[in-house]
């Protein structure tokens, strides 16, 4: 079902008249057993694969593929400005990871904006910033496509940013990450690795403090219905403030943040459902 709405979403992204479409998916459809299902029902809204959480990265990088193709441009410039349209969506990881995987010599191309928007100091005040000013998902973004580069390949200005790296393992059958506490100074940038040995899926969540149980519970209630997977149980909440997406088994997930200015404790969550109460960590911010 989700195949024929990321192959509509694409589609459409692509150029690719929708009749076509709709006659690939119910034909994938039919082969993969699954039952066909219409895209208007009221519960599943069409996935924007530039926009929305659980979208494959090569349907994302085939779409911006597409966008760079027919405006002349990189794949790198082209993710960038969809990174800066894409303001808090739940995409903003998925595109960082695209715009830190490109070519180096594109990236050195781009390095002069992703340094200038780097280093923008008007403070970040969310959705209702002036539209000038990056948010701190981009500037996050564009930090860490410059540390994609080798240290000699990067601008003289990133040797004034200090990244904080973290890692942490998740431990297979137990729910847990190891090690579940960081501490971290206001403002800094944060990158945090999570290595997953386990066979389940698993995300990573920084929430406002004190909001781990809410959180929780409204994940929970995301394993109902259409919507939740199609967020990948993502809470619809201003109290998420940053988000590393599912991570499969055997994999890797990455993310780069710009820590909180003001100081507290802020839970860590894996919001897959059921996972909160065991999986839950801190970020102390001090
Ligand atoms: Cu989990």
């Amino acid at each position: 079902m989700k195949l024929i709405y990321r192959t509509w979403s694409v589609c459409a992204l692509l150029g690719v008249p929708q009749h076509v479409s709709a006659q690939n998916a119910s034909h994938a459809a039919h082969h993969s057993q699954t039952p066909p299902t219409a895209v208007t029902a009221p519960d599943a809204p069409a996935i924007n694969s530039l926009r929305d959480a659980g979208v494959a990265q090569n349907i994302r990088t085939a779409a911006l593929t597409a966008i760079a193709k027919s405006a002349s441009t990189t794949v790198a410039a082209a993710t960038l400005a969809e990174i800066e349209a894409c303001d808090a969506c739940l995409a903003r990881n998925d595109l960082a990871t695209i715009l830190a995987a490109q070519p180096a010599a594109d990236l050195k191309a781009l390095a002069p904006t992703l340094v200038s928007k780097a280093s923008d100091s008007t403070p970040d005040a969310g959705k209702d910033a002036p539209s000038q000013s990056p948010n701190r998902f981009v500037k996050a973004a564009c930090i860490r496509a410059i540390f994609s580069l080798s240290e000699s390949e990067r601008p003289a200005a990133a040797a004034a940013w200090k990244p904080i790296m973290l890692k942490t393992t998740t431990v297979p059958g137990k729910m847990a990450w190891d090690p579940k506490e960081f501490t971290v100074a206001p403002g800094a940038i944060v990158a945090i690795e999570m290595i997953n040995p386990d066979s389940m899926l698993h995300n990573m969540l920084l929430c406002s403090p004190g909001s781990l149980s809410e959180m929780g519970v409204a994940a929970d209630r995301m394993s109902e219905g259409v919507i939740g997977k199609q967020r990948d149980y993502v809470p619809d909440s201003s109290k998420v403030l940053e988000i590393m997406g599912l991570t499969a088994p055997n994999t890797t997930g990455v993310l780069w943040f710009i820590a909180p200015t003001k100081t507290g404790t802020y839970p860590l969550i894996c919001t897959y459902p059921g996972h909160w109460r065991m999986m839950n960590g801190k970020l102390k911010v001090q």
